[in-house]
């Protein structure tokens, strides 16, 4: 088994029933096993301004799956929530599932780079990732610890429990 972090966003149609239902959808995920869920936290965007606040989370999962066929299963808990998949890359989204980390696997591939090349640079990922992984090592020698101290936090607050 591989454990795998995924970090959840969403920013439209309601975004705490979002990342609720996302979070129901990959306890029910075949060959995984949802191991930790961090609070949810509320966050300013990062990008474009004129788009709605995120909500966001971190999952651990351990999994059988290979990193690509977990993608494919995140991808279609994204497009089962009515996720459209144009050109918005810094717009505004119903539901945002990425793979932040893969044991400490690095990959570089076109669909898939791990680790997720926003993890250190994000308040909405580290601090939620420090809640549930504080003594985490990342693959390049980062503390995780380390790294969410020393990040701006931009406003990103506890909103509530998601467990
Ligand atoms: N900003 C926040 N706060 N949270 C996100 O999940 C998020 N996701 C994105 C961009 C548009 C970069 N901004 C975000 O994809």
């Amino acid at each position: 088994m591989a454990l795998a972090y995924i970090g959840l966003g969403s920013n439209l149609a309601d975004p705490q029933a979002q990342i609720a239902a996302a979070l129901a959808e990959l306890e029910q995920l075949e060959h995984c096993l949802l191991s930790q869920v961090s609070s949810l936290y509320f966050s300013r965007p990062m990008g474009p301004q004129d788009q709605p606040d995120y909500m966001n989370a971190v999952v651990a999962i351990e999994t059988s799956l290979s990193p690509i066929k977990l993608l494919d299963q995140l991808q279609a808990i994204e497009n089962n929530a009515g996720r459209e998949r144009k050109d918005n890359r810094w717009g505004a989204r119903i539901l945002d599932l990425d793979i932040l980390l893969y044991d400490q696997q690095l990959i570089n591939t076109e669909r898939l780079i791990i680790p997720h090349y926003g993890l250190k640079l994000r308040e909405f990922v580290l601090l939620p990732l420090a809640e549930i992984a504080n003594e985490l090592i990342l693959p390049d020698g980062g503390s995780v610890k380390a790294l969410a101290q020393q990040i701006e936090k931009n406003g990103l607050k506890v909103h509530s429990k998601l467990r």
